[in-house]
């Protein structure tokens, strides 16, 4: 049975403060200070929604976390042996942390299945290869499914992978109808006995209904094969759009019932607060982090960790 949601580790904080630098650079790293006494003033205060609101947070995550610093900070039973900047962080932590309830239930001898979803040019394919690369390195075995047979280069682009991370691909020439692929590769990952089936989906807008139909499609094609497949949908948002993807992931998850985010490009932006707002208006935990370009930029998304990275000092 695959362990995807595996606990994290030193090479996993490493990874995540790598991603935040940018982030932390240019907004978080002003927190620390403002938080060296027992409470702040008022133009503090300001200052600290501020920085919050152009790190994207959002102006609703923002708020809240504000109103719970200003009630914990002056809370009478307040424990004096924690300091203001230790009861920021468990603010911050609370309100990225999820109740998880994953589907990484045995699968008997099926596959577990990952359908990976999301706008055109987000990351899919790349974050394919780097789950393909850590299931492979956690002794899983991995087959991709190019189901994005719409844009040209597409199931190339993942042959390359596949070829690099030594992992198996079922694919059809362009233009084949994506559910076609997404049946073929399901019966090969049974034939061949495989942990893991990782399909790739051609880029979408949120808005086009036909495009959103086939996303459904091939959900069914899954379910007749195995009623609790597709066992993940990941949908894979652009750190680097901030607020702004936040509109489109909505209507994916609509569609498609997401089980998790992979944010892409957090290397890219100092717009890693996004993670606050995404956790809570779309109420669907982040699952994982892209890093950078290689197979191995991937981090678990650890909200102990992530706090950790931004205002460490
Ligand atoms: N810096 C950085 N670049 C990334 C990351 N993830 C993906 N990219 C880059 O983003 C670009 C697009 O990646 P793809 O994986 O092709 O995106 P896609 O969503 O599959 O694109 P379409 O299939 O065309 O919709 C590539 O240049 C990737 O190298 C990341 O975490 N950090
Ligand atoms: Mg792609």
């Amino acid at each position: 049975m695959i362990n995807i949601f595996r606990k994290s580790n030193t090479a996993n904080q490493e990874q995540t403060s790598k991603a935040l630098s940018k982030s932390k650079q240019n907004w978080f790293s002003k927190i620390p200070s403002l938080f060296s006494k027992p409470n702040l003033s008022e133009e503090e205060f300001e200052l600290l929604e501020e920085i919050l609101l152009s790190a994207d947070v959002g102006y609703s995550s923002t708020i809240h976390i504000i109103e719970q610093v200003r009630s914990r900070l002056t809370n009478p039973s307040r424990d004096n042996s924690q300091t203001s900047i230790q009861i920021l962080k468990e603010i911050l932590i609370e309100s990225l942390s999820f109740d998880i309830n994953w589907n990484s239930q045995g699968t008997e001898g099926k596959p577990y299945v990952i359908l990976v979803v999301g706008i055109n040019g987000v990351g899919k394919t790349t974050s394919i290869a780097k789950l393909a690369a850590l299931f492979s390195r956690q002794g899983q075995s991995v087959l991709l499914s190019a189901g994005d047979t719409f844009r040209a280069a597409a199931s190339e682009q993942l042959s390359h992978w596949a070829e690099k991370l030594d992992v198996e691909i079922v694919k059809q020439p362009q233009g084949s109808d994506p559910g076609a692929v997404v049946y073929d590769s399901y019966r090969a990952a049974v034939a061949r006995s495989i942990d893991v089936l990782l399909i790739d989906t051609a880029g979408r807008m949120n808005n086009k209904s036909n495009l959103m139909d086939e996303l459904a499609k091939i959900k069914r094609i899954l379910t007749q094969h195995d009623e609790t497949a597709p066992h993940e949908v990941i949908l894979v948002l652009d750190a680097t759009t901030g607020l702004n993807g936040l509109e489109q992931a909505k209507s994916f998850t609509e569609t498609t019932q997401t089980s998790g985010i992979f944010l892409t490009k957090l290397d890219g932006t100092s717009k890693g607060g996004v993670v606050f707002p995404i956790t809570s208006e779309l109420g669907i935990p982040v699952m994982f982090i892209g890093t950078g370009e290689t197979e191995d930029d991937i981090a678990y998304f650890d909200p102990q960790q992530f706090v950790e990275a931004i205002l460490e000092t």
